[in-house]
């Protein structure tokens, strides 16, 4: 069923937004170290470019608003999910109050800043039904105070070595039943062989992997992965981003590993595109 994974992750909270619940149509059997899925707390110093998307008009206030993940890569440009900008999870452009949130450890807290989206670029290759291009930039109303930005690792980089050890950050499900995390969490993965995420994902419902633009990372014993809610968070191996958090069959499954956006694909189609202007050296992001 198209689109079927990717949009787990919206549904829970959109949902709760309007008052009805629907029960997350992956949801894993939760396991009791099944917690990010497997993961540990993390201050935001720890890892000071990752960042929450967030709309309080659409996803309600009680955790600021957080609907997906995003990393700061330029002072004004971050990267997050192109799914999570589909219109079955904000609805039509221009998403009324979309904003970066920087700084914030808790969601429950007001440490840090919030910072309005001047502009929003999706990735005009990102195909819904296969999930292949699932990325967007968004280029700031002002630069990150931090400052605080992480590079991009190219094609050919070695962190992309299967067996790499890598994290992934976020605010998402703990449990694939929908526990929502209020502080960051991080999750240390593997990098996995293509192969493993070809056979989890041929094609058909679960979507298809394809390796020259996605990332396989997991656990071969499952337990620890990104969740519903990461969506568009960081992946990063040897100080450097890897992946985009993007899809996968339920969380934390030994046969199921999570599908990152691969970010040497980000990098070579914004080489090209007029879409991210603020991620070029020199560039004036006003
Ligand atoms: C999602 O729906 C989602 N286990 C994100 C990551 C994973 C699964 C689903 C990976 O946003």
């Amino acid at each position: 069923m198209r689109g079927r994974i990717v949009r787990a992750l919206a549904r829970p909270l959109v949902m709760a937004a309007v008052g009805v619940a629907i029960p997350l149509l992956n949801a894993a059997p939760a396991t009791a170290d099944s917690v990010v899925v497997g993961g540990f707390p993390v201050d935001v110093s720890q890892s000071p470019w990752t960042v929450a998307l967030a709309s309080r008009d659409l996803f309600g206030g009680t955790r600021a608003g957080q609907f997906c993940g995003g990393v700061a890569v330029a002072p004004t440009a971050v990267l997050t999910a192109a799914h999570c900008l589909g219109r079955d999870v904000v609805g039509a452009p221009p998403t009324p109050d979309l904003k970066v949130i920087t700084g914030r450890t808790d969601l429950l807290s007001d440490q840090g800043k919030e910072i309005a989206v001047r502009s929003v670029w999706v990735n005009p290759g990102y195909d819904s039904s296969t999930n292949g291009g699932d990325f967007a930039v968004l280029t700031l109303a002002e630069p990150l105070p931090s400052g605080a930005v992480v590079p991009m690792a190219g094609a050919g980089d070695p962190a992309y070595t299967p067996g790499t050890s890598a994290t992934v950050y976020g605010w998402g499900d703990t449990d694939g039943n929908g526990a929502y995390a209020h502080s960051l969490r991080g999750a240390r993965v593997h990098v996995l062989p293509d192969a493993r995420c070809e056979r989890a994902y041929p094609g058909g419902g679960d979507g298809t992997y394809a390796a020259e633009t996605m990332l396989c990372a997991g656990e071969t014993t499952g337990g620890r992965d990104a969740c519903q809610g990461d969506s568009g968070g960081p992946l990063v191996a040897q100080g450097r981003l890897i992946g985009l958090v993007s899809w996968g069959n339920g969380c934390g499954r030994a046969d199921s590993p999570g599908v990152y956006t691969r970010v040497s694909e980000v990098v070579r189609t914004l080489s090209r595109a007029d879409g991210a202007k603020a991620l070029r050296p020199g560039a004036d992001a006003t």
